[in-house]
């Protein structure tokens, strides 16, 4: 059942600078990853058009009002987005559908929502986080006033495209700065929907941006900007190491990183419903076809209920369907790129060469509509140092590894590089806890795993998966920085 006809989703294809859409000249070619066809082509911002949208930025956060409006009347507008944003939510739901691997059905049921309440969440924000007032001698007074930093720059991904402007530019501009944002050049243009509305909800012209490019030409030269004062990314380690090397050259700047993860999901024999935790198990590395930063990738299992929990994961992966964003009988998206597919096997393969067993899947499924489909795929009989367990694959590709006691568990669980997120299933709630502190990772989920609705709890990583936080309270104050003051009243007494 084709719930909309991908040819039809007209683009536009431009940046978004100064309050409105720049058509430039079309560089690149943007595919739809379902079938593989070029659906629109795509400018290149260069270094003057980047230059020019981080000018516009500059002058419209010195100029309008935005960073020194009432901090409410700020959280109005992004109310206000937020609302636009849901009551076109079909139409944004085809939009981000069609070029990225996200299913409609999913996209207007979640990602939509998901994108408008996040912006509700930092407009509450908007008068929370002032600074305080610091413990000083009685004459004087001391104050930790919190200001923004002017002009952020944002680099996301292409997993989640619409959700990203949520978390990286609704942070930003609850705290009063203005943004430049490169989207991916894989799913560039949903967001520019989203800016056009942003204006109708009366952010300012100029305050939010959006330049079109790749990473090497467009995302460089942004990041090297010198009227950019903080930088924000999620992505791949080694891009968001690249970003934070010529932030530190350029500058320097501070930056916040969400980057890749190998995450564990830790599961005990004394689970009461081994099923549910299967069913768990097995869409917390299918969803978007594995393709999250917090996919739980790496399954440590108790001896003990190893072969039944195992049993439901591969029955589970065999049930999947693969097919289009607009299909509506599809529940397993494509693969983002023929690139990333291949690189997915270049690591089974390598896995297999190191002595793994494929339980089940391992390749493509042929046929289809074009696009690559990656099978659900489970590995056994891997150690520590085989390539699946220790890179990132970013699909549907889940290891085994099990253990008899709680420690060589906590062990197992431990990665090398990342320390993204982790899950732990038991029934005890010491082991639960025990477990919890034991993990070097940014978040642990116990007997569920992935992110709720809860915009409170912040998501970032330990390790090489990351520095700072988005979401939370903690996402908001890292787009605030803190000017203190000392005013001696003393002299006011005499
Ligand atoms: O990511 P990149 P890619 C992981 C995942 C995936 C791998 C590669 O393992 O297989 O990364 O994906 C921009 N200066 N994740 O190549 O390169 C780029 O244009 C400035 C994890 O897509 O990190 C895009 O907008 N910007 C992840 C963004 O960075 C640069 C999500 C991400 O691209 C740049 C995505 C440069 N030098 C991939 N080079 C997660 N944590 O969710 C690239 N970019």
């Amino acid at each position: 059942m084709q719930i909309f006809d991908p040819r039809s989703i007209a683009v536009q294809s431009a940046h978004f600078i100064g309050g409105r859409v720049v058509p430039d000249t079309a560089l690149l070619n943007v595919l739809r990853p379902s079938d593989g066809q070029v659906h629109a082509g795509l400018p290149l911002a260069d270094a003057s058009t980047v230059d020019a949208a981080v000018q516009n930025a500059w002058q419209a956060w010195r100029h309008t009002d935005w960073a020194r409006r009432a901090p409410r009347e700020r959280a109005r507008v992004l109310r206000r987005w937020a609302d636009l944003i849901e009551a076109e939510g079909e139409r944004l739901a085809q939009l981000e559908a069609v070029c990225s691997t996200r299913p409609v059905r999913d996209a207007a049921a979640w990602d939509v929502p998901f994108t408008a309440e996040g912006l509700r969440f930092f407009s509450e924000y908007a008068d929370k986080l002032g600074g305080e007032v610091a413990a000083t001698r009685h004459d004087h007074l001391g104050l930790v006033v919190a200001e923004p930093y002017g002009v952020v720059g944002a680099i996301t991904p292409w997993n989640f495209p619409l959700v990203m402007v949520s978390w990286k530019v609704g942070a930003a501009l609850a705290a009063g700065n203005a943004v430049v944002l490169k989207p991916s050049e894989m799913t560039p243009f949903s967001v520019i929907r989203l800016a056009e509305l942003a204006i109708e909800a009366g952010v300012p012209a100029g305050i939010f941006n959006i330049v079109q490019g790749d990473g090497r030409t467009t995302g460089d030269a942004l990041t090297r900007h010198p009227l950019i004062s903080k930088m924000t990314f999620t992505g791949s380690t080694r891009t968001g190491a690249a970003i934070m090397a010529s932030c530190a050259l350029q500058g320097p700047k501070p930056v916040t990183l969400e980057l890749g993860g190998k995450s564990p999901q830790l599961v005990f024999d004394d689970v009461p419903d081994v099923d549910r935790v299967a069913g768990i198990v097995a869409r917390a590395i299918t969803g978007n076809a594995g393709q999250v930063c917090v996919a739980g990738s790496r399954l440590i299992v108790q001896r003990g209920v190893a072969e039944a929990l195992i049993d439901g994961i591969a029955q589970r992966f065999g049930a999947l369907k693969p097919g289009a964003t607009w299909d509506g009988q599809a529940t397993l998206p494509p693969i983002i790129s023929a690139q990333q597919a291949a690189r997915m096997l270049d690591i089974v393969e390598r896995a297999r060469d190191a002595g793994a067993q494929l339980r089940c899947g391992g390749g493509l499924f042929d046929g289809g509509p074009g696009g690559a489909y990656f099978q659900p795929t489970l590995i056994e009989g891997v150690t520590a140092d085989n390539p699946a367990v220790q890179e990132e694959i970013f699909g549907p590709v889940l290891t085994v590894q099990t253990f008899d006691t709680e420690e060589e568990g906590l062990a197992l669980a431990a990665h090398e590089h990342y320390g993204l997120a982790a899950g732990v299933h038991t029934a005890d709630i010491g082991r639960a806890m025990r477990a919890m502190r034991g993990l070097s990772a940014g978040t642990v989920w116990i007997n569920r795993y992935g992110r709720s609705d809860d915009f409170v709890i912040p998501t970032g990583g330990y390790h090489q998966s990351g520095i700072g936080k988005d979401l939370g309270r903690q996402a908001v104050e890292a787009n605030l920085r803190f000017k203190s003051v000392l005013m001696d009243f003393a002299a006011t007494h005499q």
